[in-house]
């Protein structure tokens, strides 16, 4: 069974992803981005706990304000290495639609139907049970598809 949409979530939003992650799911984010954007994150979570924090498996940060992507993975309450891409895929004020592709080795991430980046995965992506979206951004709407 299919997930049901989440139309407008108030953002920090954080919830399940029902089933979890497998090869071949995505997540598509659709949404804007105000024009006054700092950063904003999407998070594959294993978990939600807040103390103490649940690992991260993929974090994916646009910072505005550094004029650059990271990726990183939060493991026992620590950063990693981050995974830096000096671009800005989403332009403040813009529309956008996300996609995160889960596959075995990896998340790939297309925005506007581009690929823009892959992100190896550094602990299982069977862990990941929750999503959430931080920081400056409006979604209008999260669509869960699950692999054929
Ligand atoms: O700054 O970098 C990613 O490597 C940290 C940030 C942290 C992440 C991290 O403070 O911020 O972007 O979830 C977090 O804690 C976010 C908001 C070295």
């Amino acid at each position: 069974m299919e997930q049901q949409p989440i139309y407008n979530p108030i953002i920090p939003f954080i919830g399940t992803i029902l089933g979890g992650l497998q090869d071949g799911k995505m997540i598509v984010v659709q949404g804007q981005v105000p024009g006054h954007a700092k950063r904003f994150a999407v998070d594959f979570q294993c978990g939600s706990s807040v103390k103490p924090r649940s690992d991260i498996a993929f974090h994916f940060n646009i910072r505005y304000d550094e004029g650059t992507v990271v990726c990183n993975t939060l493991e026992r309450e620590r950063w990693g290495t981050e995974e830096r891409k000096p671009q800005i895929p989403i332009p403040t004020g813009s529309y956008f639609e996300l996609i995160f592709h889960v596959r075995s080795y990896c998340f790939q991430v297309s925005v506007n139907g581009s690929h823009f980046l892959e992100y190896s995965h550094r602990i299982s992506y069977n862990r990941v049970d929750i999503l959430s979206i931080s920081g400056d951004v409006h979604v209008n709407t999260l669509t869960f598809r699950n692999p054929n």
